[in-house]
């Protein structure tokens, strides 16, 4: 038997075509070549392609088949060659003008059964997904502010020095901005200021101040950044919310039972606190606030013995920074500093997370395990 991989693109003497008995098998191959091609056209584009595969007056089938096999035949096979080049022309016109009426009335089988749906099928099932447990965790802070009359505000977190740094009176090369150390955008040296990524929630405080006169009573919830080595306590990437309060008579006692009031609600009555002195240039006097280590009882000593890795033996966790607002700072918003006073603060929400829910290592909210996550759905 002759190769016909693909005949009709050679000559017969080419297959090995002598008699006439040959030329059967040879068209046998060719129509049901055909018939495969023409029961796979469904819609008018593949029908278009096999009309010009077959019926194109250049290069479809049947104008090679007369180029290459009837043209140069030999005397003997001219007949037989061309009858059942006859043959095979008037399958294909008359199988393909069906196929475009079954296609234009609609009633190809192949096509409907495409088509027909079966309502009996089960459905696709979609997975719902839940909040990540730091959005959680700002919902219910959130809650808890509102209870008392705080509102929320949201801010870039592209910022300038300006509003990170000096309006909170932290002035260029001042010691404070080590600890901040962060991250600047590669900007052209024409760029009217750089830019950096805030490394908190306090530039809200000025931006907020500038737009609005006393009574202030803002929460800030966000993201921020700094180039802090990752551990279990520390990220590069994490989440504040800020507070701020500010109006003609606002004292330290406010300030104390606000923050009291917040972590009684969200710890609940038991857990211990304490305030420690601490430093903040935009705030006057500063302090620090603690909550006693959910993970060792507050001993410092770990369930096996030894120190708890957790507060490093202290027994104690440091929660966020807080403080009267700096009279300085009014002076960058134009407020009177003699009329009003206020308080703020900056949580910092991952390890609020991370103690309310016991969680032991702050890298898990960012690698976005959904076996993790599932856990707080
Ligand atoms: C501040 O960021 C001040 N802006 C807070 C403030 C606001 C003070 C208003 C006074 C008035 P501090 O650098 O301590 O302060 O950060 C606040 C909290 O963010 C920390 O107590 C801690 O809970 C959290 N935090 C700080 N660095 C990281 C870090 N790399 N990864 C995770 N949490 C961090």
């Amino acid at each position: 038997m002759p190769n016909i991989e693909n005949p009709t693109s050679r000559t017969l003497a080419d297959l090995g075509v002598t008699q006439a008995d040959q030329l059967s098998s040879l068209f046998t191959e060719v129509r049901s070549r055909f018939d495969a091609e023409i029961s796979r056209a469904h819609d008018e584009p593949a029908w278009n392609i096999t009309k010009v595969m077959w019926l194109g007056r250049k290069s479809g089938v049947l104008a090679q088949i007369t180029d290459n096999w009837l043209r140069p035949a030999s005397p003997e096979l001219k007949r037989a060659v061309g009858a059942g080049l006859n043959e095979l022309r008037a399958q294909v016109e008359s199988q393909i003008e069906a196929r475009r009426q079954a296609i234009e009335s609609g009633s190809d089988e192949a096509a409907l059964a495409h088509d027909r749906i079966d309502l009996s099928l089960p459905g696709v099932a979609r997975p719902i997904g839940s909040h990540h447990l730091i959005r959680q965790v700002f919902q219910e802070i959130e809650d808890i502010f509102f209870s008392i009359g705080f509102s929320v505000v949201e801010g870039p977190e592209i910022e300038t020095p300006y509003y990170n740094f000096e309006a909170l009176n932290i002035p260029e090369f001042h010691p404070v901005r080590d600890d901040m150390d962060t991250f600047y955008l590669d900007l052209p040296k024409n760029a009217p200021t750089p830019l950096l990524l805030r490394t908190h929630t306090s530039p809200m405080q000025i931006r907020t101040m500038e737009k609005r006169q006393p009574p202030v009573r803002v929460i800030v919830p966000g993201k921020v950044y700094r180039r802090d080595n990752p551990d279990a306590t520390h990220s590069f990437i994490f989440h504040q919310v800020e507070g701020l309060a500010v109006d003609n008579d606002i004292t330290f006692c406010d300030f104390t039972g606000t923050i009291e009031y917040f972590v009684k609600q969200f710890f609940g009555p038991g857990v211990k606190t304490r305030f420690r002195p601490s430093y903040f240039p935009f705030t006057e006097p500063s302090v620090e606030f603690d909550v006693s280590c959910i993970f060792c009882g507050g001993s410092g000593t770990a369930a096996g013995g030894g120190t708890c890795s957790k507060c490093k033996g202290a027994g104690w966790i440091e929660l966020f920074g807080a403080g009267m607002v700096d009279p300085a700072v009014y002076g960058f918003v134009n407020y009177d500093a003699k009329r009003v006073s206020g308080f703020a603060f900056g949580m910092g929400i991952d390890r609020l997370a991370m103690l309310k829910y016991g969680i032991d290592d702050i890298q898990v909210f960012f690698q976005n395990d959904v076996r993790f996550l599932r856990q707080f759905s």
